[in-house]
């Protein structure tokens, strides 16, 4: 789609008739997400007893606005993140359009269905963020806008280009702290053409939300620079208002506390009558217009908030037509249309066959018709509809943003040193990068929590600035004052500084991970963090690497070896954090060299196409370590493979020291030490556990599912083949043992695990490495200790 244009369908002529148009799909979307969610549960033959699943509530308090949304104010360049609830709305959506297939939607929740919320890479019809976890995929369509500024701003994408990053949000949401962590963010970068919908139904799920922050929602946003828009009357409602004794009615239902008007909606027309007539008792006027309704009428005028009212959501997105970042509260009631409407029990509620089957007939759609896209429609209704639809599948379809691809050079070079850290190392090679002139410099987009200094990333900053939109002068650069780093924010920075918020960070990377396929320009997001800290930001994390953004995170220092910060900033699980989550390949390199070419392989492993890239994450030190003298590069295959023999073992050796990272000191004082009595032993540098432990157990998946012709084959297979069968293996990293001690289980060989598992203190390093049994005396002892149980 190369037009910006939105589709005016020749059927939708006049305001009235798109309304027309617009109701009819509102209540097919009403319909069909409901039905596939009753298809899941009481129609497809359950095999486990296990509840399927599904909201029917909170779909129907959506689709109107997606509704309006869809079939009104999007455009081809905007993007949206849809309720996780609204899964079904969204589906439906796809599935009038001739888009989605039957076969999908009768398979929703089941293996390879449609998806129970909305996922980027596992639904087939198009989704620009996958939501889920509440309050991210909020966040990120800020980040996304953010993103795409820089991209404005690189002069990658044109002004004119420009999208919406579009969230449709519950109103529970609203509760979720990293909503604030990110609204502050944007304030500070002044996003735009943000907009954010809140599905304002009062309901969360185990109950109404809380009166007291009627308002304060406008309040915040407002100060954080939004423009608030709240769309509370429907146009019904607005019209009665107007009327003799309509104030009085208006000034009720505001005073109306929610889970008295959610439990009046559920009760229904009656209900409201004997409530209403009773408050309004000394109001002549207003009992005289609430007779002027039936129940059913009256009912139906309680519910015209300004969520469910066609005509008043799109005259307020046809307002918001500026880039300023806008959020909508939509009211709404949780359930609407439905047997359960207003329930506070209703989140998780499912219609009773009886109830769908009441539903259908209002719907006029015949039994066995269910599915049918237009079912219930007249002809002609049904014709002026699907001719009003065409012209929405190629806006809606899938647009699938190729991004050329970023060339890395063969070798990044190893920066100089005979002692150094792998952070430090980290900070030169960026620099390095960034002075080179290489293309792909200019793809680098580096971020961090308020520790860009300290992280070494101040260098590539000096280098290549901060990214503004407005000019951002270095105040103590323009007075003179001696500083090592010269911020100064312009357009062509490539430094996005973010407050000490992690969450942000996670969120940030995931945007710019997207960037490839959101806005089809590939970036290579770097971000760094302190390691401790990964897990501040962890669910933001998983759900960056879920959608399959791609990033470079440099999480330094780690460990105890951050010796006199202490316990609270020395990691202990981080590196199972690394193993465990699916879509980040997680290295701890020890040296400068192997940092330079697992650098290089990040770069291209971030560009991979699907399962065969993913995300990177750096554990780094500050320590700095004595480098090793290579005589040939032969370290480096097994080094991008997970592992590498620093030292050799002899052919049957009944020793070797396996470690990672920060202790290779340690390790090879021990080496030294036992070589003596042992001299076949060998040394094992393992740079990824992650990546050796995923070789190991794929190997094996591999032969249970017969893929393999037979020999169970892995790097770490080949890596301890040598070794006797019944060798001791001593694992040693500053990190939770359990990362290395499944190396036992490859070939049977014992092992004696060091590493740390409480919390680590204030020190220095031998103090440290001692206590916790990290130093080479504990690594001699360990394996001494093993050779005796032999
Ligand atoms: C981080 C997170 N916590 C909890 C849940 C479980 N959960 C799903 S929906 C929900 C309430 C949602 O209420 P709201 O956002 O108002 O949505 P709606 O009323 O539109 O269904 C909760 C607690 C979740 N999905 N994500
Ligand atoms: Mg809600």
């Amino acid at each position: 789609m190369t037009t910006n244009a939105r589709p005016r369908s020749p059927a939708a002529a006049t305001r009235a008739e798109t309304l027309r148009l617009l109701e009819m799909i509102d209540q097919r979307l009403r319909w069909l997400s409901a039905w596939t969610i009753h298809h899941a549960n009481h129609i497809r033959e359950s095999r486990d007893g296990i509840k399927v699943g599904g909201h029917q509530a909170s779909c129907a308090s959506i689709t109107a606005i997606m509704t309006a949304l869809y079939f009104h104010a999007l455009r081809p360049q905007d993007k949206v993140a849809v309720k996780p609830h609204a899964g079904p709305v969204l589906h439906a959506i796809h599935y009038l359009l001739g888009q989605q297939s039957a076969e999908q939607l009768q398979a929703f929740r089941a293996l390879g269905g449609a998806q129970s919320y909305p996922s980027r890479t596992k639904d087939q019809v198009p989704v620009d963020f996958s939501t889920g976890s509440v309050g991210l995929g909020v966040a990120i369509t800020a980040f996304a806008s953010l993103v795409q500024d820089y991209l404005i701003a690189h002069g990658q994408r044109t002004e004119a280009a420009a999208g919406r990053m579009i969230a449709l949000m519950g109103d529970a949401e609203l509760d979720e702290g990293n909503i604030y962590e990110c609204l502050i963010e944007g304030y500070k970068h002044d996003i735009r053409n943000c907009w954010w919908i809140v599905d304002y139904n009062r309901q969360s799920l185990d109950s109404t939300t809380a009166d007291r922050m009627f308002r304060r929602f406008d309040d915040i946003f407002e100060t954080c620079g939004w423009r608030v828009l709240t769309l509370k009357h429907g146009k019904l409602q607005r019209e009665v208002f107007a009327r003799p004794g309509g104030a009085s009615i208006e000034a009720w239902i505001d005073a109306c506390p929610n889970a008295e008007y959610a439990a009046l909606t559920y009760q229904g027309g009656a209900a409201w009558r004997a409530r209403l007539a009773n408050d309004l008792a000394g109001d002549p006027a207003a009992l005289a217009l609430l007779a002027s309704f039936d129940d059913a009428g009256l009912a139906a005028l309680m519910l015209n908030l300004g969520g469910h009212c066609l005509e008043t959501l799109i005259e307020a997105f046809e307002a918001a037509d500026d880039d300023r970042p806008t959020m909508f509260i939509a009211y709404t009631v949780k359930g609407y249309g439905l047997p359960f409407q207003g329930h506070k029990d209703n989140h998780s509620g499912l219609m009773n066959p009886a109830q769908m089957a009441q539903l259908r007939a209002s719907m006029g759609i015949a039994e066995g018709a269910e599915w049918e896209p237009l079912g219930g429609l007249g002809d002609n209704s049904a014709a002026a509809l699907a001719e009003f639809l065409e012209p929405f599948k190629a806006l809606l379809g899938k647009h699938d943003h190729r991004a050329a691809p970023i060339h890395v050079p063969p070798a990044i070079r190893v920066p100089e040193g005979r002692s150094q850290s792998t952070q430090a190392a980290f900070g030169k090679i960026l620099l390095d990068l960034a002075r080179s002139g290489d293309p792909l410099a200019d793809r680098l987009v580096t971020t961090s929590p308020d520790v860009t200094v300290s992280t070494n990333l101040g260098a590539f900053v000096n280098q290549r600035g901060l990214f503004r939109r407005q000019e951002l002068r270095d105040v103590f650069a323009g007075a003179k004052i001696p500083s090592p780093q010269k911020w100064e924010g312009h357009q062509a920075g490539q430094h996005i500084e973010l407050g000490i918020a992690e969450n942000n960070l996670f969120l940030m990377l995931a945007a710019l991970g997207l960037s490839a396929p959101l806005f089809g320009e590939r970036l290579l997001p770097v971000g760094t963090v302190y390691d401790p800290f990964i897990a501040r930001g962890l669910d933001a994390l998983n759900y960056a690497c879920y959608q399959d953004a791609r990033f470079l995170l440099v999480a330094t220092p780690s460990g105890i070896t951050l010796g006199p910060e202490g316990g609270a900033h020395q990691s202990v699980n981080t590196p199972l954090i690394g193993m465990g989550q699916p879509g980040l390949t997680y290295f701890e390199p020890a040296y400068a060299d192997e940092l330079a070419a697992i650098m290089g392989w990040a770069f291209a492993h971030m560009q991979a196409e699907g399962d065969a890239g993913g995300s990177v994450y750096l554990r780094l030190t500050t320590r700095a370590l004595e480098q090793p003298l290579r005589t040939d590069d032969s370290w480096r295959e097994g080094a991008l493979q997970g592992g590498y023999w620093l030292r050799a073992p002899a052919p049957g050796s009944r020793l070797a020291l396996i470690f990672t990272g920060a202790v290779a000191p340690e390790v090879l004082a021990a080496a030294d030490a036992l070589a003596e009595d042992e001299p076949g032993l060998g040394v094992l540098n393992v740079t990824s556990p992650d990546l050796l432990h995923r070789g190991w157990s794929a190997a094996r998946s591999a032969r249970w599912e017969g893929r393999s012709a037979g020999a169970l084959t892995c790097h770490a297979d080949r890596l301890l083949a040598p070794l006797a069968s019944d060798a001791r293996l001593v694992t040693v990293l500053d990190g939770s043992p359990a990362a290395l001690t499944w190396l036992g289980a490859v070939r049977g060989q014992q092992v004696t695990p060091l590493g740390t598992d409480r919390f680590g203190q204030t020190g220095d390093l031998p103090d440290l490495y001692r206590t916790y049994r990290l130093d080479s005396d504990a690594i001699c002892d360990a394996a001494a200790e093993g050779l005796l149980r032999r």
